[in-house]
C-alpha cells in the first residue's frame, strides 16, 4: 500500500496492526458490531483496522458519527465500490452503488418525491389519513385472519413467515398498485429468503476486500447472485407490465411514477444531469427491497420481545384498550398518544440494533476527523450498534427497558433519550424511508397488539441471538397467538 503523505498537525489513524494479505480480518471475526466495539474501546472513537489490503475507518461514538455525518456531509456522503455491491440491481442500485454525487442526488429527490405521492400524502380519501394508513390497516387485519387460521390448523406459526408477505404487500401496494395472497408462491418464496442476501451485504464481508476469496466456491456467495437474479427478474417483469398499460394521464403507482419522469424529461432539453432510464425506474427495486425487509425484520423482533417479556405485553395491551379503545382500529393519528408503545418501539430499534452498521460510506476527498488523518476513496463503516450500546449514553446498555425513553411520571415520551438512537443513519445518506419506516412499525404493531396475545411454544422460548448481518434476524422459531378477551370472533 503507498502511504499517503499526512498534512501537518493531523495524526494517522489508530489501529490494531495488520497481518500481510488478510489485514485484521480474523480480529473480525463472525460479528463485526460486537469485535469493533470492543476494539473501539482500546483505540477511541476513530479508528482503523484493515480488511485484506483496504484500510477502513470505523466511528462508533455520537459525536464523531454526528460530526462525520452531518457536519462534514459532503465529504463522508460516498459508497464504496464494493465486489458484492456490483450484483445488486446489476450494480444500479441507489443505495449501494457509487453513482456520482450528482446522479445520486438527483435518484435520491426522485425516490423521495415518489414515497411522498405514493405513501404519506394527506387527504386522498376520506376514511384514511393517506395511502400508507389505508395498505397497513387492510394487510394488517389479513394478518390476524392469517394469524387466526395458521393457529386453528398448526396450532403455532413462524411469525416472520407471514408477517414479511403483509409488509411485502403494503410496499407492493404503493410500488406496483397490486397485493400478493399469502399462498402466492412466487412472492412468498422471494421474500423469505432474503438471509444470504444480508450477509453478504452487511459490513466487512471478507469477499469484499480480499479478492482469492472470490475464487473459492461459497455457498453463500451462489446463493446471493441466485436471490438478485430472482429479485431482478421479478422487478423486471412487472416494470415491463408498466411499461405495456403505462398511460400518461393515469399514474396509478410509483413504477408509473418513475416512468413518466423518464417520459418528460425527454421533452425537457434543459436537463443536465444525465441519468439513464434504468437508474430512474430501477429506483423502485430499492424502494421494493427495503421497504420488505427492514420492516419485516423490525416487527418479527417486536414480536419475539413481546414474547419474552410479557409484562410488558400486557402493559402496551393496557395501554392500547384505554387509549384506542376495542371499538375502532388505530390510526397513524393515534402515535402522540401511545407513548408506552413508542417507548418499546424505541427500545426495539436500540436493544436489538437490528441495522447494526449503515451501509459502508466512502470519504469524497482526503479530511480530517478528531485530528486524524482520512484520505480520499477510504471505506468508512459507521457502528450503529456501538452507539446504542454505549454505556456513556444509555444506562445499563444490556437490559430491555422501554422505560428509559419515558419521563419520570410516566405520562411523556423524552424526545431528547430518544433521538439517541441510530438505526436510520445520519445526514445525507439518512434513510429515505424513515418516515415510512416509523409509521408501519407503529401501526402494525398497534394493530396487532390491541387484538392478538402472543405466547410462545409450551417449553420453547424464542432463540433471540441474532445472525449478523445488513440487517440482522432472530433465528425462525414456532410462536402462538390468541385473541385478547373481546376479539374471540373474527374481524368486524
Ligand atoms: C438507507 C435504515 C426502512 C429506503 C438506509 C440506511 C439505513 C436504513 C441505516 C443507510 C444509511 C446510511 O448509509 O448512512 C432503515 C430502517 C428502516 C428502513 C431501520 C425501517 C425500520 C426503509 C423503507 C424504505 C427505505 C421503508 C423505502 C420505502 C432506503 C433507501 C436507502 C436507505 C432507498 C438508501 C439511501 C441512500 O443511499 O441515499 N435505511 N430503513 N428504508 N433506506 Fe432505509
Ligand atoms: C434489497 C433483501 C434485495 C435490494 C435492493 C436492490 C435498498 C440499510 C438497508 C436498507 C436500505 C437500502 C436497500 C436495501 C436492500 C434487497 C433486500 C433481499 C434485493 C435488492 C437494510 O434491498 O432479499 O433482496 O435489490
Amino acid at each position: 500500500v503507498s502511504r499517503t503523505k499526512i498534512p501537518e498537525g493531523l495524526r494517522p489513524l489508530p489501529g490494531p496492526k495488520p497481518l500481510p494479505l488478510i489485514g485484521n480480518v480474523l480480529e473480525l471475526g463472525s460479528n463485526p458490531h460486537l469485535s469493533l466495539t470492543t476494539m473501539s474501546k482500546r483505540y477511541g472513537p476513530v479508528f482503523q483496522v484493515q480488511i485484506g489490503t483496504r484500510p477502513v475507518a470505523v466511528l462508533g461514538g455520537i459525536e464523531v458519527v454526528r460530526q462525520a455525518l452531518i457536519k462534514q456531509g459532503e465529504e463522508f456522503a460516498g459508497r464504496p465500490d464494493l465486489y458484492s455491491f456490483r450484483f445488486i440491481s446489476g450494480g444500479k442500485s441507489l443505495a449501494f452503488s457509487s453513482d456520482q454525487v450528482g446522479v445520486w442526488r438527483t435518484r435520491r429527490k426522485l425516490a423521495h418525491n415518489a414515497l411522498r405521492s405514493f405513501a404519506t400524502i394527506k387527504g386522498q380519501t376520506a376514511e384514511y389519513s393517506c395511502a400508507l394508513e389505508e395498505h397497513i390497516s387492510k394487510e394488517g387485519l389479513y394478518l390476524i385472519e392469517r394469524l387466526h387460521s395458521v393457529m386453528e390448523v398448526d396450532g403455532g406459526f413462524d411469525p416472520f413467515r407471514h408477517i414479511v408477505v403483509s409488509v411485502a404487500n403494503v410496499i407492493c401496494g404503493m410500488c406496483f398498485g397490486r397485493r400478493y395472497s399469502h399462498d402466492d408462491d412466487e412472492l412468498v418464496n422471494l421474500v423469505n429468503m432474503s438471509d444470504e442476501f444480508n450477509q453478504v451485504a452487511g459490513s466487512g464481508n471478507p469477499a469484499d476486500f480480499i479478492p482469492f476469496l472470490r475464487l473459492l466456491p461459497s455457498t453463500t456467495m451462489k446463493k446471493f447472485l441466485e436471490i438478485n437474479e430472482r429479485f431482478n427478474v421479478f422487478m423486471h417483469k412487472i416494470v415491463k407490465e408498466h411499461y405495456d398499460t403505462y398511460d400518461k394521464d393515469n399514474i396509478r403507482d410509483i413504477t408509473d411514477s418513475l416512468i413518466d419522469h423518464c417520459e418528460d424529461r425527454k421533452l425537457d432539453e434543459n436537463s443536465n444531469i444525465q441519468v439513464s432510464d434504468e437508474k430512474i425506474v430501477g429506483i423502485v427495486n430499492d424502494l421494493f427491497g427495503a421497504g420488505f425487509d427492514t420492516i419485516s425484520t423490525a416487527l418479527s423482533w417486536s414480536v419475539v420481545y413481546l414474547v419474552a417479556y410479557p409484562e410488558i405485553q400486557e402493559r402496551l395491551h393496557k395501554e392500547l384498550k384505554e387509549k384506542v379503545g376495542m371499538d375502532r382500529m388505530p390510526s397513524l393519528e393515534d402515535k402522540t398518544n401511545l407513548i408506552y408503545l413508542e417507548a418499546f418501539i424505541m427500545e426495539i430499534f436500540r436493544h436489538s440494533s437490528f441495522l447494526p452498521f449503515t451501509i459502508p460510506h466512502c470519504t469524497t476527498k482526503s479530511t480530517s476527523l478528531n485530528g486524524y488523518f482520512i484520505p480520499k476513496d477510504t471505506c468508512v463503516f459507521i457502528n450503529q450498534w456501538q452507539i446504542n450500546h454505549d454505556p456513556e449514553i444509555w444506562k445499563e446498555p444490556s437490559l430491555f427497558n422501554p422505560d428509559r425513553f419515558l419521563s419520570a411520571d410516566g405520562t411523556e415520551l423524552n424526545k431528547m433519550e430518544a433521538e439517541k438512537v441510530m438505526i436510520f443513519g445520519l445526514g445525507k445518506r439518512r434513510c429515505v424511508g424513515e418516515v415510512i419506516g416509523r409509521s408501519e412499525v407503529f401501526l402494525f404493531l398497534a394493530i396487532l397488539i390491541q387484538r392478538l396475545k402472543f405466547s410462545p411454544m409450551p417449553g420453547q422460548m424464542p432463540d433471540m441471538t441474532p445472525e449478523y448481518g445488513l440487517t440482522m434476524k432472530h433465528k425462525r422459531c414456532l410462536l402462538r397467538s390468541k385473541p385478547w378477551p373481546g376479539f374471540e370472533t373474527p374481524l368486524k
